[in-house]
């Protein structure tokens, strides 16, 4: 088996032009075509590289390479059943995102996002004596500890930070001075000033943190939300930072994207809004032209595909 021709559907363009990734791969043995998002084009390739889900690929192609690391849009049971293999994207957003999360904490503590808002209005305004601190020394619990989990223990260990971690398998992560459970979630991030979340959308991970948890935190914890917006509770969220529940938030991904104009979160004090971008990079499409041509080239030597998921 080999692949002959490699389509790339145009949802790439929601991360980069499809026309980088075609130029890139135009080396390969494979036809590499953008596809747009004809239904007969996509039927003519082998493969398909894409952002979004559409129904009429299950019959129109026998591999799948989404260009993200989370594949909880993608129907799994019915690519099981159909014989369509997927393969995803995790391992690439290590710096992006570590990078992004750092950013949030820095800001955070050293209220940059404040500063930033009051530039706007050409207003200079000093912080109360008591609203800076620094991160070094303070503590944070990173919930998941793969590629996003890593990337960002790395950099908050590298910034003196004291980090703790959470996931389902107890071996040891470097940079993370203690792994948890996921059944002790609570135990790890009482104490924490920041907790993290770097887990995939899953039925066990659906509205993680909720109420309870939220009130486990200390009151002067802020909750970062770099997974899914479906692994918060949403409202409860809301509701916490009005009740002063927690400090604040640092958020990438919403229930329901794009966050909708009329919501609190928006202008709610100490809470940071980003636009699913935590992991945005111009060398995004040089990280999935990468994974790709490994692919191709494992399925022309007939073994097993790097980062398969079903
Ligand atoms: P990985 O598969 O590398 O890491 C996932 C981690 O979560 C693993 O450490 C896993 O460890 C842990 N985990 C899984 N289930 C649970 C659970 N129930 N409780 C606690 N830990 C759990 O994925 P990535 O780091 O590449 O990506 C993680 C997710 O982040 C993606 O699925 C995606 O949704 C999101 N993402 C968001 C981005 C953005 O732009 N904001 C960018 C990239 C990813 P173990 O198996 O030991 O439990
Ligand atoms: C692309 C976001 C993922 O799961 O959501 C992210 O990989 C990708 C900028």
């Amino acid at each position: 088996d080999s692949i002959q021709r490699l389509g790339v559907h145009e949802s790439v363009s929601a991360v980069f032009p499809p026309e980088r990734l075609d130029a890139a791969l135009a080396d390969l043995d494979a036809e590499v075509e953008l596809v747009g998002d004809d239904p007969d084009r996509v039927a003519d390739c082998d493969g398909l590289v894409t952002f979004a889900y559409r129904d009429y690929f299950v019959d129109a192609v026998e591999w799948i390479h989404t260009i993200q690391a989370g594949y909880d849009r993608f129907p799994l049971e019915t690519f099981e059943s159909e014989g369509i293999v997927l393969t995803n994207s995790t391992g690439i957003h290590d710096d992006s995102v570590g990078e992004t999360v750092a950013g949030y904490m820095l800001s955070l503590a050293r209220r940059l996002h404040t500063y930033a808002a009051n530039q706007q209005a050409r207003e200079w305004d000093r912080p109360d004596w008591d609203e800076p601190f620094t991160i070094a020394g303070e503590s944070l619990c990173v919930v998941g500890l793969g590629t996003l989990g890593r990337g960002i223990a790395e950099r908050a260990d590298a910034l003196g930070m004291e980090v703790t971690g959470v996931r389902r398998t107890p071996e040891p992560v470097p940079g993370v001075e203690e792994v948890y459970s996921p059944d002790e979630l609570h135990d790890a991030i009482e104490e924490a000033k920041f907790v993290v979340l770097a887990v995939p959308l899953t039925d066990d991970t659906r509205n993680l943190v909720g109420r309870d948890e939220l009130d486990a935190m200390a009151d002067d914890a802020y909750l970062l939300n770099v997974a899914r917006g479906g692994v918060v509770d949403q409202p409860a969220l809301v509701d916490a930072i009005e009740r002063d529940a927690i400090a604040g938030a640092a958020l990438d991904v919403f229930e329901n994207e794009p966050l909708s104009e009329d919501s609190p979160l928006w202008d709610a004090d100490d809470v940071i809004v980003t636009p699913h971008a935590a992991a945005a990079t111009r060398d995004y499409f040089r990280s999935i032209d990468e994974l790709v041509r490994e692919n191709v080239a494992r399925i022309g030597a007939d073994e097993e595909l790097h980062n398969r998921v079903i």
